[in-house]
């Protein structure tokens, strides 16, 4: 029997474990990527890790996040990094390079290596044939470090591509189309194989666009195979000699298989506050609209720029409303200046964003309260745009180019048929915003600065043998990690100052989390499904656990943020029946007695709620492995203890 493409990459970069669904297996990792934002702690854990120089065949730390500069915080992140890129043999992308996932495509990538990245986007490589992850800062560090990168071997899932997209209709409604379907927590433990002839009619762009959004259905990752168009793409990129032909074999054997007809694929829309709350475009179209963004990591290639100008070319935006388009990196920027991309945008009445996040982060361009914006971007958490009220409509660059000029929800094959083109023939090469790492032998000159913000990455405690610990927070399903640790202009220049960004943790679903948990001194948090999906960022763990969290116990976790917790020190436990939820209120005691042993001995433990006197069953899922980091207070004490 054939075997999946996932299974052969995977199979190439195995060390440990058996590659049988479900299994811990370690893999080795060929490539690194961290950004800013979650940046200053990997590379503050890669020093405490004492290793000089990172073992991976290329690492790169990119600046993209925090860009806005309202002081001297993120540019003193942004020495920090690339004093630390020198000195520990990465390449350093400067602010205004571009965002992390678009470079990494243009400039990095290469089909069938793996590349493990401190962003949930990572899978955004996917496009171009990689197995691409994202995990937390502490799992980049020790890769960086050598180490394997521990996962669950996947389920892998066929998604069967035929026929063609029709005009108008885009890479963003497939995988939109995709969403609603599987949902965003429909993706846990699988990857996403893309095959069939219709995968021929896809460029990388557009196959980023869709491995990238993968990341919301909380997929480990998404790939397409490595093709012609692959070699195309990296032909352009003047990286032709890095291509191989990679694929499934032709009777490879998927746990499920998905069919897509692109003739069929429409204009689609994922409606507040969900990504895969999706509908079609035709459905909720008439609906003002008072600010239109194309740009993120998921939409903001050459080519999305491109057919948005010509959709608006010799016409003007409707006056109610803002369009801002973030090209994704400076060689779109250029090219798109070269080939009069951007004058058709700018003439239209677009205002042209930093080639950075920007608005996807709330970092700026934030909607008018109430506001309703529509945006290229991938997610469309509540308050994640910096305005708590507005309204974020997900959508492809055709329908936001479209919006853009009605000043309503408008299905762009209502408006033209301008036919896909190719706009790629303006791109010119030149990396000369990456600054590459110090050679070995010069490395010990290298010094690390640090600004006044840049504060040591604090530790867990050993486990503890009896846990009595008050809930500080109940939550309903699908919290995401915007929710446990928000981001925005305020607080992401907080990322290297973990007691500061402490005091924002849960701040919109209550403003007392911090203090409650401080006073408490040993807390825990009742989660409904879907815990921690979204964002990488392991400060979601990180924080909590500085303000004393032990445990977390859900109905079901989103897996970066689970891995997260355990790296910190943090229990991941679920209920063994999702009922015992309903008998637990904030402020309830609960106690687990003989934790240390009991959680070694068994997968199945004891809580007992005293404010109720209520006993319930809960469950862990921890490999031995992740049992010895649990017992250490994290992955940092258990890594150190061992070298
Ligand atoms: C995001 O899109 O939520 C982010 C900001 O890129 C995060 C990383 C972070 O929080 O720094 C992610 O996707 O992992
Ligand atoms: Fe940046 Fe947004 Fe992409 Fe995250 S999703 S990497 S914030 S552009």
């Amino acid at each position: 029997m054939g075997i999946t493409l996932t299974e052969k990459i995977l199979k190439e970069h195995l060390i440990s474990g058996e590659l049988k669904t479900g299994n811990e297996i370690g893999i080795r990792i060929d490539q690194t990527l961290t950004q800013d934002a979650t940046g200053t702690m990997v590379y503050l854990q890669f020093e405490s890790m004492g290793i000089p120089r990172v073992k991976t065949e290329l690492s790169v730390s990119y600046v993209d996040h925090n860009t806005l500069q309202t002081d001297y915080r993120n540019m003193d992140d942004h020495r920090f990094l690339q004093s630390a890129a020198a000195k520990f043999g990465l390449h350093f992308s400067r602010p205004g390079n571009g965002i992390c996932h678009q470079i990494h495509l243009e400039r990095f990538g290469v089909p069938g290596k793996t590349l493990l990245g401190s962003d949930s986007h990572t899978p955004t490589g996917g496009g171009l044939g990689m197995l691409a992850i994202g995990a937390g800062g502490l799992d980049v560090a020790a890769a960086m470090a050598g180490a394997p990168f521990f996962l669950k071997a996947p389920e892998v899932v066929g998604v069967r591509l035929t026929g063609s997209l029709q005009p108008m209709c885009s890479a963003k409604d497939i995988i939109l189309t995709v969403l609603q379907s599987e949902t965003v927590k429909g993706g846990l433990g699988k990857v996403y194989e893309y095959h069939g002839q219709g995968v021929k009619t896809l460029s990388v762009p557009e196959r980023a666009t869709i491995t990238n959004m993968g990341a919301e259905l909380g997929a480990t990752t998404s790939v397409f195979p490595s093709d012609e168009i692959t070699q195309e793409f990296l032909i352009l990129q003047k990286r032709e000699d890095l291509w191989r032909k990679l694929e499934a074999d032709t009777d490879a054997e998927y746990s499920r298989i998905i069919e897509i007809n692109l003739d069929e694929v429409v204009p689609m829309i994922a409606l507040p506050h969900m990504p895969d709350n999706v509908r079609k475009v035709s459905e909720v179209a008439g609906k003002p609209v008072n600010q239109v963004a194309i740009g993120s990591c998921t939409n903001s290639s050459i080519n999305d720029l491109g057919i948005a100008a010509d959709i608006l070319a010799g016409k003007t935006i409707s006056e109610n409303l803002s369009l801002g388009i973030g090209p994704g990196s400076r060689q779109v920027l250029s090219s798109g200046i070269e080939g009069g991309i951007i004058k058709k945008l700018v003439a239209s009445g677009a205002r042209i964003l930093e080639s950075a996040c920007g608005a996807c982060i709330g970092m700026g361009f934030s909607p008018a309260s109430g506001g309703v914006t529509l945006r290229t971007f991938n997610r469309n958490f509540k308050g994640r745009s910096g305005t708590a009220d507005a309204e974020v409509y997900l959508v492809s660059p055709e329908t936001a180019a479209a919006s853009a000029l009605t000043g309503v929800i408008t299905d762009p094959r209502s408006l033209t048929e301008i036919k896909k083109k190719d706009y790629t023939s303006f791109i010119e090469i030149d990396d000369n915003m990456v600054i590459p790492p110090v050679p070995a032998d010069k490395a010990s000159e290298v010094e690390i600065i640090r600004g006044p913000n840049i504060k040591e990455c604090p530790k867990a405690d050993k486990l503890l043998d009896r846990l009595e610990a008050s809930v500080i927070l109940k939550t309903g399903d699908n919290i995401t990690t915007d929710h446990i640790m928000p981001a925005g202009s305020k607080i992401l220049p907080l990322r290297s100052n973990i007691p500061e960004i402490s005091k924002h943790v849960f701040e919109a679903l209550d403003p007392d989390f911090h203090l409650k948990a401080q006073k408490a001194g040993t807390g825990v948090i009742i989660g409904g499904e879907n815990y921690g999906q979204g964002s990488s960022r392991e400060h979601a763990a990180l924080a909590p656990m500085y303000l004393g969290i032990k445990a977390v116990i859900t109905k079901s976790f989103a897996r970066i943020h689970k891995a997260n917790l355990i790296n910190f020190g943090i229990i991941p436990f679920t209920f063994a029946d999702p009922a015992a939820y309903e008998h637990i209120k904030e402020g309830d005691i609960l106690v687990i007695e003989n934790l240390k042993e009991g959680i070694k001995k068994s997968k199945v433990l004891t809580a007992v709620n005293t404010s109720n006197g209520i006993e319930f069953e809960i469950v862990h899922d921890l490999a031995d492995r992740q049992l010895d980091i649990i017992i250490e207070g994290g992955l940092l004490n258990y890594t150190m203890s061992r070298n």
